[in-house]
Order: C-alpha cells, then sequence, then structure tokens
C-alpha cells in the first residue's frame, strides 16, 4: 500500500459526532501512514469524546481542542492546525462526508507532482435549495473579480476541500485571513501569487446525510469583508 507520511489532513468540526467515526475510518484504512488533526471549535457533542479515543488507538490521529480560544471559525481552525503540522502536504476535507475521501489520493498525487495548491471543485450542486445557490452564485461571481485584481485562479475559489504545499499557507500572515469566514482557500488564493500552480481536481459535492449545515448570515458577513481585504 502507498504511503502517505507526507501528508496531514485537517479536519474542522464543530458538532460532527454522526459523521466523524466514519470519516476517520475511511481515512485511516486508505491511507497508510497519513496523519490527521481533527480542529474541533468545542463541539457540544460527543466528537471530541470520539476523537480522542481514536487518538488513543492511533498515533496519527491528534485533535486541537480549540474550545478555549479567543476565536472561533472554520478559517481559524484550519490555519491554528495547519501550524501544528510538519508534513510536506496538507489536505483539508470537511468532517460531514460531503467531500469524498477517496479523491485525497488524487489531490496528494498532483501536490507530489509539484502543484501548489490542488483544488476540489465541486460539480453542480443539486439538491441545494434556490436562496443557497444564489447566494453561492453571487459570492462566486465577486471572489473571482476579487482574485482578478491581485491574485491566484483556480476553477471553485468558494471549494472547502483542497490540497496545499503546507509552506503555502503558514507563510500567510494571521491577519490575511478572516479568521471567523468559512472560505479558507479564497483568502489563501488572495495571497497567492498569481502565477502559483494551482491544479483543479474534480468531486461531487454529496448531500449532508447526517448532522446539519452550520452556515450562517455571520459567514456571508465575513465573505464580504474577505473581499476587501
Ligand atoms: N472548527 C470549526 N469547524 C466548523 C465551524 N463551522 C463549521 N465547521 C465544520 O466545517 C465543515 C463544513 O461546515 P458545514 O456547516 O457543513 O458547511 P456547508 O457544507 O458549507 O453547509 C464541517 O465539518 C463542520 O463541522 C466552526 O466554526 N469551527
Ligand atoms: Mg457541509
Amino acid at each position: 500500500m502507498e504511503e502517505y507520511k507526507d501528508t496531514t489532513v485537517i479536519i474542522p468540526t464543530l458538532n460532527e459526532e454522526e459523521n466523524i467515526t466514519e470519516l476517520l475510518n475511511l481515512i485511516t484504512k486508505n491511507y497508510n501512514g497519513i496523519k490527521i488533526i481533527v480542529s474541533d471549535d468545542g463541539s457540544k457533542d460527543k466528537t471530541q469524546e470520539i476523537v480522542k479515543s481514536q487518538s488513543k488507538k492511533n498515533k496519527n490521529i491528534m485533535i486541537l481542542d480549540r474550545s478555549k480560544e479567543r476565536i472561533h471559525g472554520l478559517t481559524a481552525s484550519v490555519y491554528d492546525a495547519a501550524k501544528k503540522t510538519k508534513t510536506e502536504y496538507v489536505v483539508v476535507i470537511d468532517g460531514d462526508l460531503q467531500h469524498p475521501p477517496e479523491k485525497i489520493k488524487e489531490i496528494v498525487k498532483e501536490l507530489r507532482k509539484g502543484y501548489n495548491i490542488v483544488v476540489g471543485a465541486r460539480e453542480k450542486v443539486f439538491y441545494w435549495p434556490f436562496s443557497r445557490k444564489i447566494i453561492s452564485k453571487t459570492a462566486m461571481i465577486l471572489g473571482k473579480a476579487r482574485l482578478f485584481i491581485n491574485g491566484a485562479k483556480c476553477r471553485d475559489i468558494l471549494s472547502g476541500f483542497f490540497g496545499i504545499k503546507r509552506e503555502k499557507i503558514t507563510n500567510i500572515k494571521q491577519e490575511k485571513f478572516e479568521m471567523y469566514g468559512y472560505k479558507v482557500l479564497f483568502d489563501i488564493l488572495k495571497n497567492t501569487e498569481r502565477k502559483a500552480k494551482i491544479k483543479n481536481v474534480y468531486y461531487v459535492f454529496g448531500a449532508r446525510k447526517k448532522g446539519h449545515s452550520k452556515i450562517g448570515l455571520k459567514h456571508i458577513i465575513s465573505f464580504a469583508k474577505a473581499l476587501f481585504k
């Protein structure tokens, strides 16, 4: 089996007790030697308990307990976790099984070829309600306009599923990130040189089967701020 000692998977979580066990199993079973950091923002359910017990059994699994941090946010969780990694590559994946873990293979393969950022580009999302589609489309247009001014480009600038050479995220200063936001990749692209080597990898954004989305108005406001940052 191929070895993945060069990669850390970062999973931001908030109340994912119904999904995290399956996700951890799928990753550890298929990626020998891969490291995993679950970056949890103080889940009120059993997420932390589950991850802690798994990490006792598997030294490659670690929890970053952010419950006492001043800033809670998906972006903050990913950035802080990235700072803790030591591997050459980092892959960020949601904790709710909406991103297919089998694609990590493809992402790492492209990183090893020398791409700096490998972005999981979502194929059409069919089941989103009309309102979410409109919000996403608008954010995409505004975001791409922002990246046109300065920044790197890729197909899905708002994807939460991507791989990156570790230093390409840790080299960016914290103040460049909209820490409360949801769109960590967008913040990275703004701060990455235009000619960066970026690769798109296509995937189907599955429906969330268990638990619920945490996206809300505050994340839309954070994105609006990030546009002008
Ligand atoms: N650490 C952390 N994770 C979060 C936060 N908000 C959402 N998440 C996690 O980020 C991932 C994506 O969130 P989700 O609500 O499913 O967003 P959606 O798929 O865009 O609707 C999931 O694994 C969530 O548990 C947060 O504030 N902090
Ligand atoms: Mg989700």
